[in-house]
């Protein structure tokens, strides 16, 4: 018998809340992380990212003994992968993380062991990883093994209650895989759990993400055609969603985060040239941002500011995660712009601005209040609820460029 009962692969933004929980069912867990440093901060009940509810479901675990973790898998009946799948510059899907993953826990697979798979992937990875397994494991050609892929569908910021609240697909490489996973997750999920086969349930992730792509997209082109027309998206939204079959999502500055702006290019990459529509949606966000330093080099342009003040720098409202932000793009290309224009930024977030803009010396952190008091320019670019809280008759008296219809009563 194992001395654990699931190892997880990726302590990350999926595999540590999985393990938390799991651990808080009474599962016997071991989380694997190939950084030391992430090992050694989780080893002391410490979380390596801002979550509600994440940093004392971790310390009871470690506290309890029945969540562990290293930079080795330990022997297991199951085995959780939930590494990060990016993408490459032609935006074709990297699954170099999955492949390390299987390699890291071939030696310890034997009879009767469960593989799934959590990270997003491209469709036929939960048939590639048992090919990888097979192929590192001939012995274990005969063996019953089962492979499953459950992805996940939990939203940053309320992670740790979609995780037990959300319905789950279980997608097996056969019935009894299905099945098999199914239990684990039937433990700890409240919602409903639905099986199917592994490339339905590889292909349901992808088009989760890209329809809410394609949504987006479409309020993002929306307010580039209402600006050029002189008209308030914001208030055009809030009347067509007055309509009852109109449910239009908000414009903002791009889609950031590792999965919406992601994982599209997987659906695309798996059927080339059969989805010009979710490949538009992509190539309609990632053009916003473009769009949103053209509106602030006018306004620095036409008013003459030395400097500025951006509010926000994460991908999305109330969370400290910085993957793929659009606010971190445009920040950048306009230091690189504006030289002489110094770049205020407020993010209560973060502690310190992201390595890149190292190379920036007009590039400051911020406090609001210091922002506040001395920018004349403001620019919001993440709708962190603490931006709500500044007084109008404050922002009355500044010049504003708002990304995200926070102050949408302003006539901004
Ligand atoms: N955004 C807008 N306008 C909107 C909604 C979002 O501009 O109306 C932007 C956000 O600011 C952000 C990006 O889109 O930059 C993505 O944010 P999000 O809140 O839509 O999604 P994520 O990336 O935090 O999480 C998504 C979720 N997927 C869906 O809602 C279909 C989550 O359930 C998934 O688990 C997650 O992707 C994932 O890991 O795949």
């Amino acid at each position: 018998m194992s001395e654990i009962d699931v190892c997880v692969v990726g302590m990350g933004y999926i595999g540590l809340p999985t393990s938390v929980v799991l651990a808080g069912t009474g599962w016997r867990v071991h989380g694997v992380d190939i950084n030391e440093h992430v090992v050694e901060i989780l080893s002391q009940g410490i979380a390596t990212f801002e979550e509600p509810g994440i940093s004392v479901a971790l310390k009871d675990s470690i506290a309890t003994g029945n969540l562990t973790v290293s930079s080795s898998p330990l022997t297991s009946d199951v085995y959780i992968i939930a590494v990060p799948t990016p993408i490459n510059e032609e935006n074709q899907p990297d699954t170099s993380y999955i492949k390390s993953a299987v390699e890291s826990i071939a030696p310890l697979a034997k009879h009767n062991d469960l593989f799934i798979l959590e990270s997003t992937s491209p469709v036929g990875t939960t048939e590639m990883i048992r090919d990888i397994l097979l192929d590192i494991r001939q012995d274990l050609k005969t063996a019953k093994l089962y492979f499953a892929h459950c992805p996940e569908r939990v939203i940053p910021g309320s992670m740790m209650k979609e995780i037990i609240s959300n319905d789950r697909v279980v997608g097996g490489y056969d019935a009894q895989s299905a099945e098999l996973a199914s239990n684990l997750y039937r433990s700890f999920c409240q919602g409903e759990i639905h099986q199917t086969d592994a490339r339905t349930a590889e292909l349901t992730k992808l088009t989760e993400n890209s329809f809410r792509d394609v949504n987006i997209a479409f309020a993002n082109e929306l307010s580039v055609v209402a600006d050029h027309l002189g008209v308030n998206v914001w208030e055009i939204i809030e009347l067509a969603n007055k309509h009852p079959r109109v449910q239009i999502l908000q414009p903002g500055p791009g889609v950031g985060g590792h999965c919406i702006a992601v994982d599209p290019w997987f659906l695309v990459a798996s059927a080339p040239g059969k989805s010009p529509l979710i490949r538009s949606a992509r190539l309609v966000n990632d053009s916003k941002p473009g769009f949103v330093i053209d509106k602030i080099a006018e306004r620095i342009r036409k008013s003459g500011h030395s400097s500025l003040a951006v509010l926000g720098l994460t991908f999305k409202a109330n969370v400290d995660d910085l993957r793929e932000s659009p606010s971190v793009s445009i920040v950048e290309q306009l230091a690189s712009e504006f030289p002489e224009v110094a770049v205020s930024v407020v993010e209560p977030y973060i502690k310190a601005l992201p390595q890149t803009f190292v190379a920036f010396d007009n590039i400051c952190l911020a406090t609001l209040e210091s922002a506040l008091a001395n920018e004349q320019l403001i620019v919001l670019l993440v709708d962190h609820d603490i931006f709500k809280s500044i007084p109008h008759h404050v922002l009355f008296a500044k010049d504003i460029i708002d990304t995200r219809g926070l102050w949408k009563e302003l006539g901004v």
